[in-house]
């Protein structure tokens, strides 16, 4: 396959309801774009770098700046064998796994389409629907967070995540127990502990949490797995797995018992099946999580989750819940059953973008063709 042009587009959405995480509230998204053109088909991929370096070091800016100077040069007119040579022919740029990502990942939809084949079909997924939990952000007041609690419960989500951050952690957790009692339920931190607060992490060992996400710093591997033996709750792991190497370092420390793989963050979609095959060989689940995507990045994540180690619900939750409307038409829709089905409207994603929306969002936009 031979990529022959890549656009880059900046776009701003914003969110139906404000997320807010340990690191502070959103009202809008911000994110790039990424568009392949190569024998006469087109694929997408949607980076997860967001306006700010909070979540991870990368932002929209860094990746429009590394995909424009660094990343389209090696691979617009380049041919490959398969879209998993992708990343391997990006290492001599250090870091950047978002940046990476979204053109590894949109490469693939190419070459899905050009073979006339589901995403899933080409990742070695099964195409079936993806069992779907939802995250809950902060609240302003524990009687918001049960109201919020109730309608997504309401809505057939397999799994509740809230996000928690010290003073809004045991508190909220007994509230939910107290007006819910046994539904699945987890916690992410996105790294507002320290090692140091483990006596007080322990105390959610009372409440039957299926996982603690990411207490610890960032970039930790070693504090977490000191963690783990000191808490019953498992230890999920989520900003500190950045390759397959560091997650392999995780699972021979006993850092964690699962891990969350997000393809934006891992470089892409051969990065994360090296983790996903990984955690296998060690007896240990995956999930899909999520970034706040449009529904072209969620349709990628449901190609991927179909993969047989995601074996727990993942953060695809349905369009409604962001963006009204969605990128997409028909937008990602929750079953009755708590599932997600997999898009099929034609080869690669699977779903149809709707060009006036999309620009309508746009801020900014580049081509890169080849010479
Ligand atoms: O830590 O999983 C996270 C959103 C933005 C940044 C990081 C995270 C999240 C979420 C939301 O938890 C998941 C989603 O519904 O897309
Ligand atoms: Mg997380």
């Amino acid at each position: 396959m031979r990529v022959e042009r890549l656009e880059l587009r900046l776009l701003r959405l914003p969110l139906v309801r404000h997320f807010e995480t340990s690191f502070g509230r959103s009202y809008d998204r911000h994110f790039l774009l990424v568009r392949v053109d190569g024998g006469g088909h087109t694929g997408w991929g949607e980076c997860v770098a967001e306006h700010n370096p909070y979540y991870s070091s990368e932002t929209t800016e860094t990746a429009w700046h590394v995909i424009s100077e660094f990343l389209a040069p090696l691979v617009v007119g380049v041919d490959f064998a398969h879209p998993r040579d992708i990343f391997p022919a990006l290492a001599r740029v250090r870091g950047h796994f978002m940046a990476k990502g979204v053109v590894e990942m949109a490469a693939w939809d190419l070459y899905a389409r050009q073979h006339q084949q589901p995403l899933w079909q080409v990742l070695g997924g099964t195409g079936r629907p993806v069992a779907s939990g939802v995250s809950i952000g902060i609240q302003d007041s524990l009687d918001e967070l049960v109201d919020r609690v109730r309608i997504e419960r309401d809505a057939g989500y397999q799994r509740v995540k809230i996000k928690i951050k010290p003073g809004w952690d045991v508190d909220a957790v007994e509230r939910i127990r107290g007006a819910f009692g046994g539904i699945p339920l987890m916690v992410d931190a996105n790294a507002a502990y320290s090692l140091a607060d483990a006596a007080h992490l322990a105390r959610l060992d009372a409440y039957d949490l299926m996982m603690i996400e990411q207490p610890l710093d960032y970039d930790d591997i070693a504090d977490h797995a000191a963690l783990q033996r000191q808490i019953a709750t498992p230890v999920c792991l989520d900003e500190s797995i950045t390759s397959a190497r560091l997650a392999i370092q995780a699972l021979e420390t006993g850092a964690c018992r699962i891990i969350n793989i997000k393809p934006g963050r891992l470089g892409g979609f051969a990065e994360s099946i090296r983790v996903h095959d990984a955690c296998a060989a060690h007896g240990v689940p995956v999930w899909h999580g999520g970034m706040l995507e449009s529904g072209i990045g969620r349709a990628a994540n449901l190609h991927l989750s179909t993969l047989p180690n995601f074996s727990l619900p993942g953060d695809i939750a349905a369009s409604r819940r962001y963006y009204e409307p969605d990128v997409i038409d028909p937008p990602i829709d929750l079953l009755p059953d708590g599932t997600v089905p997999v898009p099929s409207d034609g080869p690669g994603l699977g779903v149809r973008i709707v060009e006036s929306r999309l620009e309508q969002a746009t801020l900014r936009r580049m081509e890169i063709a080849s010479s």
